[in-house]
């Protein structure tokens, strides 16, 4: 979601988009930089920001909505917190409404409704104004957690199809409060609602780094974001998307790799066989039983398709044939020999740990089981 602020005095673009042209330019370059949706708002809610009329806001934003919404390049999201202004934007052209009080105003949620539009439902303590003050929370989690969950709850109720939950970073937050909602986005994404997470250039990154120029502080914003999604986050607010594009991308890169080497384990146990194994000739004339366990460590296929995995049936045989049509003095002969012939014939094996039983060891006195036990590792 790309940051669109058509104000004078948003905290780190304010101003920058003044004009309808400018404005629309920027919404566009950021589709084509990556973005999926355009957030185009008209009014600051930094911390001590003025608040805006509701004319003012429409005069600001509605002919930027409507240019980009003609060009059909992309979707846009409306930032406002007044539902007449929600409510123009949508028959401008915008697709979905993103309200930093929570939809907590009732005639938002039948905007929404009507509209059959999502919308994002934000967490924020007190009033731009003054939010940032002197923020209380008993737990910060549990209490946000709470407050979307309601909101959530109740703009379903009253019609609108779905939702987005957002946190709230640095609205009525101390640094602390922002980094414990970071670390519980999984706990915040279990409710089947996606996610929005939005720190761009924000306070708290500048005091974490010392940068004190907002338009300075993408990287430290990557950084966060890229943590956020790994917690879960579906989507993040960002000023500068095509850094943010190269970094998720990257991300995608390595993420994708490490699923290629991701291993996991098929054990085969107690595989039960005759065997002739042993140094005493009754041994050799009369056999006994012997049991086999294999754990195989190897990368799982990523299709469901037994010739991209290796077939435990397969695994099986090789066993069988070295326990009944060979025969050796000692067990851990019988152990090396089925090792090194399954690590021969199935090479995407990583890691390997073969155990033989011999439950019927001529041995006097009485006990459970004899077992000779190797692992192998490349
Ligand atoms: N942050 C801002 C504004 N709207 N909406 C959501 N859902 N989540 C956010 O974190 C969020 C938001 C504040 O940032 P910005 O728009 O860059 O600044 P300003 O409010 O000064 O215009």
């Amino acid at each position: 979601m790309a940051v669109l602020n058509v104000t004078p005095d948003s905290f780190s673009d304010g101003g920058v988009h003044a004009g309808v042209d400018a404005a629309v330019l920027a919404g566009r370059a950021a589709w084509e930089a990556g973005a999926m949706i355009v957030d185009v708002g008209g009014e600051s809610t930094r911390p001590g920001a003025t608040p805006v009329e509701p004319d003012e806001e429409r005069t600001r934003i509605l002919p930027v909505i409507e240019r980009l919404g003609a060009t059909g390049e992309g979707l846009i999201s409306v930032d406002t917190r007044h539902a007449e202004v929600a409510r123009d934007a949508l028959a401008a052209g915008a697709h979905v409404v993103n309200d930093v009080t929570g939809l907590r105003d009732p005639a938002m949620r039948s905007v929404c409704a009507e509209a059959g539009v999502p919308a994002v439902v934000m967490h924020m303590l007190g009033e731009p104004a003054t939010m940032q003050d002197d923020p209380h929370y008993d737990d910060v989690v549990l209490d946000v957690e709470a407050f979307l969950l309601n909101q959530a709850e109740a703009a379903l109720r009253d019609g609108v199809p779905s939702l987005l939950l957002d946190p709230g970073w640095g609205f009525g937050k101390r640094d602390a409060h922002n980094l414990a909602l970071l670390h519980a986005l999984p706990r915040l994404t279990a409710h089947g609602h996606p996610v929005l997470f939005g720190a761009s250039r924000k306070g708290s990154i500048g005091r974490f780094s010392g940068e004190e120029v907002a338009a300075k502080r993408d990287p430290g914003s990557i950084a966060l974001h890229l943590e956020a999604a790994r917690r879960g986050a579906a989507m993040v607010r960002v000023h500068d998307v095509a850094g943010h594009a190269q970094a998720f991308a990257v991300q995608d890169a390595v993420e994708a790799a490490r699923t290629d080497r991701a291993s996991g384990r098929v054990a085969l146990q107690g595989l039960r066989f005759h065997g002739r194994h042993g140094v005493f000739e009754a041994e050799t004339r009369d056999g006994a039983p012997f049991v086999v366990d294999v754990t195989l460590t190897f990368p799982f296929p990523k299709r469901d398709d037994v010739e991209r995995t290796i077939d435990y049936g397969a695994v099986q045989a090789l066993v069988r044939s070295e326990v009944e049509d060979e025969r050796y003095d000692l067990i851990e002969t019988l152990t090396e020999r089925i090792g090194v012939r399954i690590l021969e014939a199935f090479p995407r094996v990583e890691e390997l740990q073969v155990r033989v039983h011999k439950p019927e060891a001529p041995l006097p006195g009485v006990f459970d089981d004899v077992t000779a036990e190797r692992t192998w590792r490349r």
